[in-house]
């Protein structure tokens, strides 16, 4: 079933490091992460068909942060950092995954959605990405990103290799998207609406 999302509002609410900046409304929230690069401002963008979202998300200062944006007064997107830049400091990336760790460990995320460019294999930083989020039991969405830049026969190769790399869990949906395509756009509405939908009526 596809369901179509209408966007009725988007509003920035907040930029958190610690659990005592998060919002206390306890609603769903759905996480978007991956490498820095990766296209998750322009898949946002896509998404919400609104600009404010990713201008936020790069000011400088909140790059590095926890931004929080409250989608129809209903369920937040939560803008994680882009990991896996280069030059980043041991403490820096020691003070990332603390702040990830402790949000990950939040009960209000629904769904976590890990961002891949679909030319690459995911690396280390991917994997551990990946992980974290099957450490914490959240369901995950894979979406390969920027599959206008691949021929079909390309993407249904690199999709089967991906999907070897990250060792699915059968629960995962993946699905590839594009900026200029929206290819599966409804597809993803359809998933993100399915989560905080279910955990709703829990
Ligand atoms: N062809 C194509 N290019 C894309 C697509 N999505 C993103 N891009 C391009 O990829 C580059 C990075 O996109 P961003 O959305 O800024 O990526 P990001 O992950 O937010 O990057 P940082 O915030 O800098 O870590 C930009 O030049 C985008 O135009 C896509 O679906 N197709
Ligand atoms: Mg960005």
């Amino acid at each position: 079933m596809v369901v179509k999302m209408k966007i009725k509002s988007v509003k920035f609410v907040i930029s958190a490091v610690t659990k005592e900046n998060y919002p206390k409304d306890n609603l769903q929230q759905v996480v978007f992460s991956g490498r820095s690069n990766v296209g998750k401002s322009s898949f946002i963008n896509s998404l919400l068909n609104n600009k404010n979202v990713a201008r936020v998300s790069q000011t400088p200062g909140k790059t590095r942060l926890l931004n929080f944006f409250l989608i129809n007064e209903d369920f937040y997107f939560v803008d994680i950092p882009g990991y896996g830049y280069a030059n980043v400091s041991k403490t820096q990336i020691e003070q990332f995954a603390i702040m990830i760790e402790e949000y990950l460990q939040n009960p209000a995320i629904s769904l976590a959605v890990l961002l891949l460019d679909i030319r690459r294999i995911p690396n280390q930083d991917d994997l551990l990405m990946y992980h974290y989020f099957k450490a914490m039991n959240i369901n995950t969405l894979i979406v390969l990103t920027k599959s206008d830049k691949l021929s079909n026969n390309q993407k249904y190769s690199q999709v089967k290799k991906i999907k070897n790399q990250l060792n699915l869990a059968v629960s995962d949906q993946i699905l590839t998207y594009s900026i200029k395509t929206k290819e599966h756009h409804d597809e993803v509405w359809s998933e993100l609406e399915k989560a905080v939908m279910s955990k709703d009526e829990e």
